[in-house]
């Protein structure tokens, strides 16, 4: 990426599948157009445009990627946040891919009846599976960083994870006290502290069956609705 470069992300006013690369591009400073498509029509126009018809999709100048995993180890590439040996750079996928996975199977519960009504075998059961081999690995990799001496876009993403399970599993995460301390560590730095306090992180973590995913510990201003393609506009207080 020529730092030069003008960047946008274009995604909806979520946090989901884009909200690892807001983190990583607060961390390495990168000023970023944070574009995000809020209603029908515009998604009806843009849909058949896009690469895959879905967002995130990333512009750094005239390079254009898609694919929200491809776009978060772009940007560390982009900065120089992966090691150069292929061996070394397998460690971070290993982790990217172990993330990813367990955040797909959170996301796919969502859809389901038993997300509201009854969470806890859930929670008690695939979820602290793949909790245990997360905190497994963050333990074998020295607890601080996921992987490597610093920080980096599995941080980021690993980050994503575990501050949606704060938000709706908090007794699950808290149960889990390396990956707690480490949500608790990631958000406190500085950068990151003050994109949470800016009012730019989106309230909204995703859809689900029942609607949209509101952080309950969202500073919600009155009459502020979730606008989004899928549905009229949500109250969000
Ligand atoms: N594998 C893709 C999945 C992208 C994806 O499913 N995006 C969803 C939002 S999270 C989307 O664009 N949904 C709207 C639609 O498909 O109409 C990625 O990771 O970027």
């Amino acid at each position: 990426m020529r730092r030069e470069s003008k960047l946008e992300l274009l995604y909806f006013n979520m946090r989901g599948r884009a909200e690892a690369a807001r983190l990583l591009l607060t961390i390495v400073d990168a000023p970023f157009e944070d574009h995000r498509v809020r209603n029908m029509q515009h998604w009806g126009e843009l849909k058949p445009q896009l690469p895959f018809g879905s967002l995130p999709l990333f512009r750094s100048g005239s390079f254009v990627l898609s694919q929200s995993h491809a776009i978060l180890r772009y940007i560390a590439g982009s900065y120089e946040l992966l090691p150069s040996s292929f061996e070394s750079q397998s460690v971070y996928d290993e982790a990217h891919l172990a993330l990813s996975e367990a955040q797909e199977d959170l996301w796919q519960f969502a859809w389901r009846k038993d997300y509201v009504a009854n969470p806890k075998a859930y929670a008690e059961g695939r979820l602290s599976h793949f909790l245990e081999n997360l905190q497994s690995h963050l333990i074998r990799h020295g607890g601080e960083c996921w992987v490597g001496n610093s920080i980096s876009h599995i941080d980021c993403l690993a980050y994503v994870l575990l501050d949606e399970l704060r938000a709706f599993f908090p007794t699950v995460l808290s149960s889990f006290t390396s990956l707690y301390e480490f949500h608790a560590r990631f958000e406190n730095r500085p950068p990151i502290r003050t994109y949470i306090d800016s009012g730019r992180r989106p309230v909204v973590f995703g859809m689900a069956l029942h609607g949209p995913k509101i952080d309950p510990a969202a500073n919600v201003q009155p009459g502020e609705v979730f606008e989004n393609p899928w549905t009229e506009p949500v109250p969000l207080a």
